[in-house]
């Protein structure tokens, strides 16, 4: 399958995250797109760079004042205090509830706050140029499969991931939609209904907020249930879309711990929902956290079950975009990527 490998994902390589108040090395590393990369180049499959600027799709997708913000946030970091370049921001404050949103403080950590859904999300020097690259290879994506000229899927290998991130905040390692990107290049396209399934082990809130009141894409996504899950606060079954877009939104929330065979009922019940919406194309937000050695999530699937999960999506017979997401089990991304490309293309 042709991938669009995102060349510039080394420039985002924060050091630590938080996890329970305490400082820990950073589960999104760089090493996880090159282990993928590895095995897609020993496997024989060809690897191109963007071919598009984003910058268009992303005007859309995203909030300007947001984008501004990203674009600049190093900038204004270093601009902070003299010797930031050698630490990383983190929020501290968020506008919940009674507080207002829609005064863009000048503080650059207030700001930060903002434009944040959690303290989860690590910036470094090189995140917006990183960042945008992986949007511009989920436009190429999704170009070359508008296009129509022999390719019916296309992968984007990218990261930082992408489906935490909402229109006008950054979230769980997340900073611009990559597969919202790839959905609105799809319609830009021609396309009149495209369908975005999410696998990741998470739910993925910025998408589905995305296009909450949209009926022109539909999004299913299977997750850890958000009462126990990241990310807590959106992911419910109960959540249907709204306006126009209602009845054009699908959770199926599963029990941490689940094991496989309850996971493809759920895969089952999405692949028909989509089947049924007659979608023009397809968006598959590619997390691969549902495996059993992820370190951070609880599913079970085995790397066969990949294979699975890539036949069953092959089956769907529609034009494709898959898009990396979470995984965390660097070493064995390549593997379980892989398995679920060659499996849609053999189905
Ligand atoms: N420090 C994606 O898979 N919580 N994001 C981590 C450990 C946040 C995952 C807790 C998980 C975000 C794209
Ligand atoms: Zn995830």
């Amino acid at each position: 399958m042709i991938t669009f490998f995102n060349d510039s994902h080394q420039a985002h390589a924060p050091e630590f995250e938080f996890f329970r108040g305490e400082r820990v090395d950073c589960f999104e590393t760089p090493a996880r797109a090159e282990y993928v990369k590895a095995r897609l180049t020993a496997r024989g499959h060809r690897l191109q760079s963007a071919q598009v600027d984003s910058r268009a799709v992303l005007g859309t997708v995203h909030a300007p004042r947001y984008l501004d913000f990203l674009e600049h946030a190093w900038r204004d970091w270093l601009a902070l205090a003299p010797g930031n370049a050698a630490s990383q921001p983190f929020p501290s404050i968020w506008p919940v509830r009674s507080l207002r949103s829609d005064i863009e403080p000048l503080n650059f950590i207030a700001r930060l706050g903002l434009y944040s859904m959690d303290n989860g999300s690590p910036l470094s020097s090189g995140t917006w140029q990183a960042a945008k690259a992986g949007a511009d290879a989920a436009a190429s994506a999704a170009a070359l499969v508008a296009a129509g000229k022999g390719e019916r899927a296309a992968f984007c290998c990218s990261r930082p991931p992408g489906h935490h991130a909402g229109a006008d905040f950054m979230g769980g390692y997340c900073f611009l939609n990559n597969a919202a990107v790839a959905a609105q290049s799809l319609l830009d396209a021609g396309a009149a209904r495209v369908a975005i399934l999410d696998v990741d082990y998470h739910h993925g809130n910025g998408t589905q907020s995305i296009f909450y009141e949209r009926a022109d894409v539909l999004c299913v996504s299977l997750h850890g249930d958000p009462l126990t899950e990241y990310p807590f606060f959106l992911g419910h079954a109960d959540e249907t879309g709204q306006g126009e877009g209602e009845g054009f939104n699908l959770n199926l929330p599963l029990p941490a711990g689940s094991a496989s065979a309850r996971w493809f009922e759920a895969l089952e019940r999405a692949c028909q929902r989509i089947g049924r919406y007659r979608a023009d194309a397809l968006v598959v937000a590619l997390g691969l956290d549902t495996f059993e050695d992820d370190p951070i999530s609880t599913f079970a699937l085995k790397a066969g079950d990949f294979s699975r999960l890539g036949r069953r999506l092959g089956a769907m017979g529609l034009p494709t975009v898959f898009v990396l997401e979470g995984g965390y089990a660097a070493a064995a991304l390549g593997m379980n990527a892989v398995n679920v490309i060659e499996a849609f293309e053999e189905a």
